[in-house]
């Protein structure tokens, strides 16, 4: 029967200490990086919940490198990750959709910094204004040491990565992970702090008659997107969108369904970055028996070669992914 909290009151820390304890040459570095991401994650909760109150709404009228209109939440946010990762032992390097440049926090190649972390601090955050949900997304990739430009250790393919997840600010805080043994589930407890294990082993519906897409766009895409929607409407099927990735995938990875965001005019390569919003979600929906493509190519065996760049991204259930697939190949 599924693990759930009622049975066996585990915490995220409790889990990562098990998990450690499996490795007998663990040294608690990964641990550590994994703790830092659910401490940083439970400060930006605090603030997303009180957002509406303590006039951290609104724009700095500032813009970050995507040109994006940089809300204050995303640079607390951004500030918080940074600071947590960077206080630890093992993190070689940080990028994040908010800095052109990847941090380096040590050119030493003596290999006691095995981790990077690249992260988008709070996807979505232009739904914070309205209440919307909002999230993290992070990805943890081995420091290849091999790279001569100790940044370019962050240009790695999807395949590569040992750990991916998101934290959803939604009615609860919702952290969800995997270190490339399935995907486990927590839900914090915000009276004791803790995120609390309520899944240990989240697997998506085969299938489900539900596509996630800004329809707005469709006019603009290639016409097998087109023909896809035509064919889905004509079998019933229903249509959900945030306008937040990770709330579009957490619902997709709950019910089950695809979320596509398709190449269009303004973005012809897709909007969404390949490092930090698509490879995570790749690896967690595959982790959990999906499928995550890139039009006709697997989006984790993409070998990238810009730390920004965007990819057009097909994810979920592996029979609904199949049906744009169907479209997308001909
Ligand atoms: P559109 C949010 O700005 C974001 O980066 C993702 O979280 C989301 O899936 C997508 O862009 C929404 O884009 O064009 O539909 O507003």
């Amino acid at each position: 029967e599924k693990l759930t909290a009622g049975h066996n009151l585990t915490s995220l820390q409790t889990f990562l200490l098990s998990e450690e304890a499996k490795h007998p040459h663990a040294t608690g570095a990964y641990t550590m990086v994994l703790s830092a991401l659910s401490l940083a994650s439970k400060f930006i909760a605090a603030r997303c919940r009180r957002a509406g109150l303590e006039d951290v709404l609104g724009s700095m009228n500032s813009e970050n490198v995507q040109g994006e209109n940089q809300q204050k939440l995303d640079v607390i946010a951004n500030e918080a990750l940074i600071r947590a990762l960077g206080s630890r032992p093992g993190v070689a390097v940080i990028a994040s959709e908010e800095d052109e440049e990847p941090i380096v926090l040590s050119r030493d190649t003596s290999g006691d910094r095995p981790y990077v972390v690249l992260f988008d601090p709070l996807d979505g955050s232009s739904n914070l204004d309205v209440c919307g949900g909002i999230g993290t997304i992070f990805s943890i990739l081995q420091h290849d040491r091999r790279t001569s430009r100790v940044e370019d250790s962050a240009l790695q393919p999807g395949v590569r990565q040992v750990g991916a997840g998101y934290v959803l600010y939604g009615p609860s805080t919702v952290f969800v992970l995997t270190t490339g043994k399935g995907v486990q589930m927590f839900v914090l407890d915000p009276a004791i702090g803790s995120f609390l294990l309520v899944n240990d082993d989240v697997r998506i519906p085969e299938s489900n008659k539900m596509y996630s897409m800004n329809s707005a766009n469709l006019g603009e895409c290639d016409e097998a997107y087109r023909d896809y929607v035509d064919w889905a409407n004509g079998e019933g099927y229903s249509m959900r969108y945030v306008g937040t990735m990770v709330a579009d995938v957490h619902r997709t990875l709950m019910k089950g369904g695809v979320f596509l965001y398709p190449p269009t005019k303004k973005s012809p390569k897709g909007k969404l970055r390949l490092m930090y919003e698509a490879n995570p979600m790749a690896m967690l929906i595959e982790q959990a028996g999906g499928k995550a493509y890139s039009g006709t190519q697997r989006t984790m065996e993409i070998q990238p070669d810009a730390v920004h760049q965007r990819v057009p991204v097909i994810l979920g259930s592996p029979n609904e992914v199949d049906h744009v697939l169907r479209f997308v190949s001909k």
